[in-house]
């Protein structure tokens, strides 16, 4: 590959629902480009993009991959996103390091609840953006609905850069908006076309198109729109630069029609990428700070600067090990220098660096600012970390991955494996920074946390095939909350006086409910001194042992007062102990008669389906106890807001999936505690129990 400068440089992230084509697209371009002989298939697992086991056997996307090509004397570095919103870390990362968004939606289906999604994090991260409507060889294509649709869900600014003849099996000829030609695509594969005068029939539709683009583009300057009424419209040359300035600015998203499998109105695509898309240069400087500190560093992408790297994503690559991949913020990236990792201060000695295309590595002897590459075997160096010279002290803001959406708790298969897990599972956290893992200290447990239940098998299988080490996942325990309705008055006496040294103690104790949220609390009412003060301290002690312990299911008490009011003491055998069980005994009395109930966590959930699902998706949450608070249409979209005991949720993600054949998302997020309904209660009574005889 020959040597490029910045502005040589197109890095361009396609992102999209799951099966709109970003991987096929992806092998079109490096076909198109010359790098690979034939158009891979998803489901031979052939496909350039798709080269993990895992992404083979699912014929999904998992990983965003990275792949290079040439095209133009241009270096295109094209970043391929899963679409699956259990990997939508890997959308964010991508986003992060590329200067343009392309937008896969299909010619059928038109603007899913994915597709939004992704526009979304395009949108947050400010990044130039254009649309494709690809299959469009599909028989039931309809670009005109699509375009519709994206108007209306994504904006004005979408403006149509084409359209095309024909649709379905016939889609081998489209109309160019800017160009004022018909492309024709010879439809054997080859992606070539010829350009040929629009038609007659086609002429009218033609120019109000290109008009309707040329005013677009003049509304975006003052002095394009000036030129434009002097001369009733634009020249190529102004047209031209207005149309990069605009889709660098965000105010046009140019909307282009393709199929990428009979690879027809791929090469124009890539042309326009080559021609309009912003390149690092004209994207300008990187904010970071100082590490530790709020001091702005601004990084201009001039290769000739000090070197800075961020590191977006870490593969794991058998007989390899590591292999980081970063973009180039300042000055050039090669072999044998010394660069610190920011977040920990050590130095790290770049080896061998590379130029990726899926699986295959290419060496290259640097990497410079605004490239995207790949290092291997650096020591201690993970994704979300910045490199930077000593001279040059910086850290560019971390991807902000999405919360986590859901969990599991971990069941060990072997014993022993405990330390094999925690490294495996740590390393694999580094890696991809949205699957998450913690222990909660309530119940022990060792919870995972992730985007969606694929994404947790995903990590389990690599954890199994990477650290040897097999694990189970179960629902975790769920939270829940012991508490009382009623007041109750208890009495209890602790006598052992049997031989030796004895033991005694009574006490007198009032519960009484308090208002949500307010915790446990003590009074102190002895009068007389008929409990000495030493032992006051430990019937609290004991209290609070057993409101942790609970009482009922053996989950957490809360929110009662406890008032000590009276009780006996023996001069010799009363000790601190006797006073902490004989606490405890009244208060378990106390608790069972005071009207006891349980607490269960309620979360808002918020589905967002098309239409006909609606009442599906409905049935279900009522069906798991669910309550429905309301309904919002968003486009052609529903969004129902429900309120459901966490209980209820677990695995809700593949129950949604299977409901709306995977065209639906949802969110969730905690809300309140609410009561227990009776039979509930009582399954978790018995299930107490019966853990407490394994126990036993
Ligand atoms: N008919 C048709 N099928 C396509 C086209 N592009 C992709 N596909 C098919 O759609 C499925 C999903 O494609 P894929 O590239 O994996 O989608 P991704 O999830 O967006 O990466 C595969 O079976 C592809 O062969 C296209 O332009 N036309
Ligand atoms: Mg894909």
């Amino acid at each position: 590959m020959k040597e490029y400068t910045s502005e040589n440089i197109r890095n361009f992230a396609l992102i999209g629902h799951g099966g709109s084509g970003k991987t096929i697209f992806t092998d079109a371009v490096l076909f198109n480009s010359g790098a690979v002989t034939r158009i891979g298939r998803v489901e031979d697992g052939s496909t350039v993009s798709d080269y993990h086991q895992d992404e083979i056997d699912r014929q999904i996307s998992i990983d965003a991959t990275l792949a290079t090509t040439e095209f133009k004397d241009l270096k295109f570095n094209i970043l391929d996103t899963p679409g699956y919103t259990d990997f939508s870390g890997e959308v964010f990362s991508s986003l992060r390091v590329s200067d343009t968004a392309i937008l896969f939606l299909k010619a059928v289906e038109g603007v899913e609840v994915g597709s939004e999604l992704v526009w979304k994090y395009a949108a947050v991260a400010q990044l130039p953006s254009m649309i494709f409507i690809n299959k469009m060889d599909n028989e039931h294509a309809d670009f005109d609905a699509v375009v519709e649709q994206a108007r209306a869900r994504f904006g004005p600014t979408v403006a149509l850069v084409q359209f095309p003849v024909k649709q379905g099996v016939a889609f081998k000829e489209i109309i160019d908006v800017i160009r004022m030609k018909m492309l024709v695509y010879k439809g054997d594969g080859t992606g070539t076309y010829e350009e040929k005068d629009i038609p007659a029939e086609h002429q009218e539709r033609a120019s109000a198109e290109h008009e309707a683009l040329v005013e677009k583009i003049a509304e975006s300057s003052e002095d394009l729109m000036n030129h434009f009424f002097e001369q009733g419209t634009l020249t190529e040359e102004e047209m031209s630069a207005g149309l990069r300035g605009s889709l660098a600015r965000r105010e046009i998203v140019p909307l282009f029609c393709i199929s990428s499998l009979t690879n027809v109105g791929v090469t124009r695509a890539m042309e326009f990428i080559a021609d309009y898309c912003p390149n690092p240069l004209s994207r300008g400087a990187a904010i970071g700070t100082k590490p530790e500190s709020t001091t702005e560093v601004t990084l201009a992408p001039n290769s000739k600067g000090e070197p800075v790297a961020f590191v977006f994503k870490t593969l794991s690559v058998q007989h390899v090990g590591e292999l980081s991949l970063f973009r180039v913020y300042s000055g050039t990236i090669t072999p044998g220098l010394d660069i610190i990792n920011q977040r920990s201060g050590k130095v790290e000695r770049i080896n061998q660096i590379y130029q990726m295309r899926g699986k295959d590595r290419k060496e290259v002897t640097q990497i410079i600012a605004g490239d995207l590459g790949a290092v291997v075997k650096l020591k201690d160096t993970h994704t979300n970390n910045t490199l930077s010279s000593k001279t040059l002290p910086v850290v560019l803001p971390p991807i902000q991955f999405p919360d986590p959406l859901i969990t599991g708790a971990l069941k060990p298969k072997g014993k022993g494996d405990e330390d094999k897990i925690s490294t495996g599972l740590h390393t694999l956290h580094e890696e991809d920074p949205s699957f998450m893992i913690k222990v909660d200290t309530e119940t022990h447990e060792t919870i995972i946390l992730g985007q969606g239940e694929i994404h947790l098998d995903v990590m389990l299988k690599r954890l199994k095939a990477r650290f040897g080490v097999e694990v189970d996942i179960k629902p975790p325990r769920i939270p829940y909350r012991e508490t009382i309705k009623k007041s109750a008055d208890v009495s209890y006496k602790h006598k052992k006086q049997t031989g030796g040294s004895g033991q005694y103690a009574e006490v007198y104790i009032k519960i009484d409910p308090k208002p949500r949220g307010e915790g446990y609390e003590f009074v102190d009412a002895i009068v007389g001194g008929v409990i000495s003060g030493k032992f006051v301290p430990a019937v609290d002690k004991g209290l609070q042992e057993q409101m942790v312990r609970g009482v009922v299911a053996g989950y957490p008490l809360v929110d009662v007062k406890v008032t000590l009011y009276d009780g006996s003491q023996h001069t010799v055998d009363s000790n601190e102990i006797s006073f902490k069980i004989a606490a405890q005994q009244a208060f378990r009395k106390g608790i069972l008669d005071a009207a006891p109930i349980m607490l269960e966590p309620i979360y808002i959930l918020e589905v967002t389906v098309p239409d006909e699902f609606m009442g599906d998706v409905m049935g279900d949450i009522s069906s798991h106890r669910g309550k429905i608070q309301g309904m919002d249409s968003e486009g052609p979209f529903q969004v129902i807001k429900a309120k459901v005991p966490l209980s209820e949720l677990y695995q809700y993600a593949t129950r949604l999936r299977s409901i709306t054949q995977g065209r639906g998302i949802y969110r969730r997020h905690f809300s309140h505690y609410e009561e227990v309904p009776h039979d509930v209660m009582n399954k978790l009574i018995e299930e107490a129990a019966a853990q407490k005889e394994e126990e036993a």
